[in-house]
């Protein structure tokens, strides 16, 4: 007598009900264990299921169980019922479809891809404020990429040093001045202090300029304290906030969302740790199923990538996290994607950044077209005539690359670029 009961999560012809959620796996079986055993397990113990037999079931057990269908060597798909899901909890979601079976000894390796969410479940979240056009819209920044830089290196300035730097590149022509992602409020550079230093600078430059300056600038934090640090932003005329998204985590950014919607302030959302998730190909959670999570609670703007810097992340990823955040349908990748239509959720902007310097513009646009934000931070504080020149450069690359002209004919007009290109040509970091 079999005392479990794993294949009764198993119907490989399956077709999905319109208001079913469907996840994509990629998984590996154990020796001896078939794909339909892992894929059991899967679908069993990501909804109703658990190890064995049970003596008793509720009578609405039959209704709630997943299917997995689809099933490949090493791909399967899983449709989940509508009434598993608590609406607008995206906690409870990867408690589930994220959950325990990432350790699960019937399955060798295992990567959520993406999830497939029926209209009547991402209409419980607000998504972004404003949009991608909407941002355009209030930054009078209508075709070219919004620019950005972070002051290198990255943590170790005064806030006063810290400011400084950030209206040199402004006036070098950046919309924004960002804070790196391990800069919070350290006893040389205190949150406090470094705001009212920006806020002072950035007037100063919007004065000099007649443009308008912002800045993402970083409230990670415990969660109380990280409405403090908003509310500070808020007084000081800023309407950014940055978080390091996947570090604090999926309830700290609901309720962040809320509380800095309340504010009318935007959300950058920084990345760091996505890596320890994303990188392995074989195992963990893909930035795309990152991305889709990210613009669902309601971030502006997500790292995504820059195919050409120093950090990993093919092309075919980045657009494809990319269309994730832009698009009011995001089209299927075949084992990537499965497409999802955001209904009346608006879109948010990918940022790229990592080892970009004016040399790289070019590429980047190539791979992005201009709807994103570009921050180029060592490319422009190691160009050899300082932050200001680098900034420039920059800009000259980027409306270089707008008009179809080549970074060396622009260069022949833009000492500024020239300088950039003579110190990093084309170069590819690594
Ligand atoms: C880039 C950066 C960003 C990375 C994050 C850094 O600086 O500030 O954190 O871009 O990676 O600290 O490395 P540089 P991603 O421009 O000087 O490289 O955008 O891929 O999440
Ligand atoms: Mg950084």
């Amino acid at each position: 007598m079999s005392i479990d009961w794993y294949n009764e999560f198993v119907d490989v012809d399956y077709t999905p009900a319109r208001d079913d959620l469907v996840a994509l796996y990629y998984f590996e079986s154990p020796e001896g264990m078939t794909k339909e055993e892992s894929a059991g397990r899967i679908a069993s113990e990501s909804s109703t299921g658990t190890w064995t037999t049970l003596t008793s079931l509720p009578p609405r057990m039959e209704a709630l169980k997943a299917k997995a269908f689809d099933i490949t060597e090493t791909y399967v798909k899983v449709a989940y019922p509508r009434d598993l899901w608590e609406d607008g909890n995206f906690c409870q979601l990867k408690s589930g479809i994220a959950g325990n079976i990432f350790g699960m000894k019937g399955i060798k390796n295992l990567r959520l891809l993406d999830c497939r969410f029926p209209q009547d479940y991402i209409k419980y979240f607000k998504g972004p404020i404003l949009g991608i056009e909407g941002l355009r819209k209030i930054w009078k920044v209508h075709k070219r990429p919004l620019t950005g830089a972070v002051p290198k290196p990255k943590i170790g300035f005064s806030a006063h040093e810290h400011a400084e730097i950030g209206y040199e590149t402004w006036m070098g022509g950046f919309d924004f001045v960002k804070d790196d992602e391990n800069l919070t409020s350290v006893k040389f550079n205190r949150f406090e202090e470094r705001v009212n230093l920006l806020a002072k600078y950035r007037d100063k430059a919007e004065n000099e300029t007649g443009d308008r300056k912002g800045a993402f600038i970083n409230i990670t934090a415990e969660t109380e304290e990280m409405k403090r640090r908003a509310d500070l932003l808020h007084q000081a005329g800023f309407d950014y906030a940055m978080m390091d998204v996947v570090i604090v985590g999926t309830a700290a950014l609901m309720t962040m969302r809320e509380y800095l919607g309340d504010l009318g302030i935007a959300i950058h959302a920084h990345r760091a740790m996505h890596a320890a998730l994303d990188r392995n190909p074989r195992h963990g959670i893909t930035m795309q199923f990152i991305a889709k999570e990210m613009r669902l609670i309601g971030v502006n703007q997500l790292h995504s990538g820059t195919a050409v810097g120093k950090l990993v992340g093919s092309r075919e990823e980045v657009t494809s996290i990319a269309d994730v955040l832009r698009e009011k349908e995001t089209p299927a990748r075949e084992h990537m994607l499965l497409g999802q239509d955001w209904g009346s959720i608006r879109s948010a902007f990918p940022v790229s950044s990592g080892g970009l310097h004016p040399g790289l513009v070019p590429d980047v646009i190539d791979i992005y077209g201009l709807d994103m934000i570009l921050l180029i931070s060592g490319g422009i504080h190691g160009h050899p005539q300082g932050t200001r020149a680098g900034a420039r450069a920059s800009m000259q690359a980027i409306e270089a690359t707008m008009d179809g002209e080549s970074l060396e004919e622009k260069a022949k007009t833009s000492p500024e670029l020239r300088s950039a290109l003579d110190k990093w040509g084309r170069r590819r970091p690594k």
